[in-house]
């Protein structure tokens, strides 16, 4: 090859070069989901998701992640070094070839593990063809190579800058202004992320650190425990059944498989899973096959030491998942996803190697420890009585519902539009506040239901006794849509579920306990964004004729700076929806022209779950720490 084929290859190879990374600039929503936050996000997970993949080689420890003062972004990782070398088939640096040329990289460094094409693993390029710069820095143990790169094309050569003994890699990035509407990153979701990712792969340390407040935030994290410490997390705020947590690690036909769990004594189930590190939302055949094998393996248990009788049923799936926490991850070749969200796993190979690894690890285990097997199994049976009490029960509400007619409850002020898309409901803290509300209201589109004080802790009850509260059976009805496996979102008689309660302390305990209700009990309302949070004005400022409202202390600051304190009236603080009138109420709150409305979404169910466990599970102590956060949590939902 002459030098000249060499300088036309490479002509040639910058052309395609560009076109792929304008394809990105021209789509970036096919290459990272979004231009808003969530994108602004990927691009980090895009990265470190790279230097993760040097960890699973065991070639590195350490992985680094800085926000910068300037939104911009670096990683750190201490693995061998992206190449340097010149690739024969491009004349170019291995490292310029990752970072400009689309896909490449896509199943690289992984042992063979990477997800190629979807949402996931579009690489380092798909970044850099989204930033406005970056720079890469390489430390291969005796020179510090850079290069740098703007919105795709390098600026640079690969060049050698300087002397090190150390190996490893450096991005930093600043995300592209022109792209992305969003452009601050959330320390929480960062965090949030990177420590799942160092829940899944143990032994790896990952430090985040803030540099834009002063002074810096600084998180650490290194599970050397894995998914085991994942497991104890997730329990932490609850009350653990059982003091030993299961976890077994084991390889079945090329599908290498850990599973953790550990029973608590609430009432709901808390699975997740991953496939090569990303999370499976809607489950899959993994999970099928976790199913599968934990229910034969304590239903075979039972048998076996007479727990069960001989007249017994066997224990069903869902029996032996009451008060379940569970983490699954599992690295496998060619993962195939489906569904519209390409959250689930269509592999069938998963579903046997998950369910044979952990029907021999588990039994096993109960053989080891029959205390917990005891547990275990006397708590699924305790479920297995319920769940036929509780069968009853729905069998009463239902029937009760025949004699009804469905009859809406007597509290409710209904709507006269009968289609749900047009129609809201305000869910309003004590009667009070609810007959301004009602009077406040425009009677065509919104309906009023008064709710009176507390509503139930719906983490302590179960079902029969959820069912048998009044506050709550008036909500159902007036939904419309039935809760739990009868939940029928075709039938909901409002499109906007809006959760109105005064702006103090008792007003966010009473908005978390209606929250964690529909969380719990008809989470596609929270999914499909069915449910918001109204926010009233905390002040009124009044001057002349004209009066001003405020919905914070920010922008109380932000109206007296303009209109000047001069000829104000002494300002209001509003304590409760109570002390305004009708107009008011109409005019800051429910009018659809003026009023802003947060939309409820819980993306992260880890989180979300945390959160409603500490303020609502038994222990105290975690309640009153994240009382403040999750106040300032619900502020920040997206609208
Ligand atoms: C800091 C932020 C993101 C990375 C490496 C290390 C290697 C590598 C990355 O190789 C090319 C193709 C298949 C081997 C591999 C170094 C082998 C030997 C690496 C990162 C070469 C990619 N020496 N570290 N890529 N492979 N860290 N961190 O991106 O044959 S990417």
């Amino acid at each position: 090859m002459t030098d000249n084929q060499n300088t036309s290859e490479y002509s040639a190879d910058n052309i395609q070069v560009l076109e792929g990374l304008e394809a990105v600039r021209k789509r970036p929503g096919m290459y990272i989901g979004s231009t808003a936050a969530k994108g602004l996000h990927h691009l980090v997970y895009e990265i470190v998701d790279n230097a993760v993949d040097e960890a699973l080689m065991d070639a590195c420890d350490t992985i680094v992640v800085t926000i910068h003062p300037d939104n911009s972004i670096s990683v750190r990782d201490n693995g061998r070094g992206i190449p340097v070398g010149i690739q024969a088939q491009t004349g170019l640096p291995a490292v310029e070839v990752i970072f400009t040329v689309l896909h490449a990289g896509g199943k690289f460094g992984t042992g063979g593990y990477k997800v190629s094409g979807g949402l996931h693993g579009v690489g380092a390029s798909a970044v850099n063809a989204l930033s406005e710069w970056l720079i890469v820095r390489v430390f291969d143990g005796e020179k510090i190579h850079e290069q740098k790169f703007s919105r795709g094309p390098k600026q640079t050569d690969l060049q050698v800058i300087g002397e090190t003994t150390e190996t490893g890699t450096l991005v930093h990035f600043k995300p592209d202004a022109e792209i992305f509407e969003e452009l601050e990153y959330s320390f929480d979701t960062l965090k949030q992320r990177l420590q799942e990712t160092a829940f899944l792969t143990k032994g790896l340390k990952i430090d985040l650190i803030d540099e834009r407040p002063d002074p810096f935030r600084l998180r650490s994290y290194k599970y050397d425990g894995g998914i085991k410490e994942f497991v104890a997390h997730i329990n932490k705020n609850k009350t653990p059944l059982v003091e030993e947590i299961f976890y077994c690690e084991a390889k079945y036909e090329n599908v290498l498989t850990e599973i953790s769990l550990q029973h608590n004594d609430g009432f709901q189930e808390n699975t997740y899973s991953f496939v090569n590190n990303i999370n499976t939302s809607d489950g899959g055949t993994h999970v099928t096959g976790f199913r599968a094998g934990l229910t034969k393996t304590i239903n075979d248990y039972a048998r076996k030491f007479n727990l069960l009788k001989e007249n017994d049923k066997n224990l069903s799936s869902e029996d032996v998942r009451e008060g379940l926490t569970a983490v699954i991850s599992i690295k496998i070749g060619d993962p195939q996803f489906e569904g519209q969200t390409k959250g689930k796993l269509n592999n069938s190979e998963a579903r046997t190697a998950v369910e044979s690894i952990l029907a021999e690890h588990l039994a096993y285990f109960l053989e080891e420890h029959p205390a917990v097997g005891k547990i275990m199994v006397e708590k699924s049976l305790m479920a297995a009585r319920a769940r036929d009490a509780a069968r009853k029960a729905r069998e009463l509400v239902r029937r009760k519902s025949i004699f009804e007619g469905g009859r809406l409850p007597g509290k409710l002020s209904d709507c006269s539009e009968k289609d749900p898309a047009l129609c809201e409901i305000f869910l309003v803290e004590g009667d009070s506040a609810g007959g301004s509300a009602k009077l406040a209201r425009s009677p065509h589109t919104q309906a009023i239901l008064p709710l009176r004080g507390k509503i139930m802790n719906v983490e302590k009850a179960r079902l029969d006794k959820i069912l048998d509260n009044k506050e709550i059976e008036a909500m159902i009805k007036a939904f419309g849509t039935g809760i739990h496996e009868d939940f029928d979102i075709d039938k909901l008689r409002y499109h906007k579920i809006v959760i109105m309660t005064d702006a103090d302390v008792d007003g966010s305990h009473i908005r978390t306990l209606m929250l964690t209700f529909m969380y719990r009990f008809m989470p596609n309302l929270i999914d499909g964004g069915f449910v918001y949070i109204a926010q009233p004005p905390l002040y009124k400022v009044e001057k002349g004729k004209n009066e001003y409202y405020a919905y914070n202390d920010d922008e109380l600051k932000k109206i007296l700076t303009e209109i000047g304190r001069e000829g104000i009236k002494p300002i209001q603080r509003y304590k409760g929806l109570g002390e305004m009138d009708a107009d008011q109420l109409w005019e800051t709150t429910m009018d659809p022209e003026k009023r802003i409305l947060l939309r409820v979404s819980l993306d992260d169910a880890i989180a979300a779950d945390l959160i409603f466990t500490q303020l609502m599970g038994d222990k105290v102590e975690p309640r009153r720490e994240f009382i403040q956060e999750f106040a300032s949590q619900v502020r920040n939902l997206d609208v």
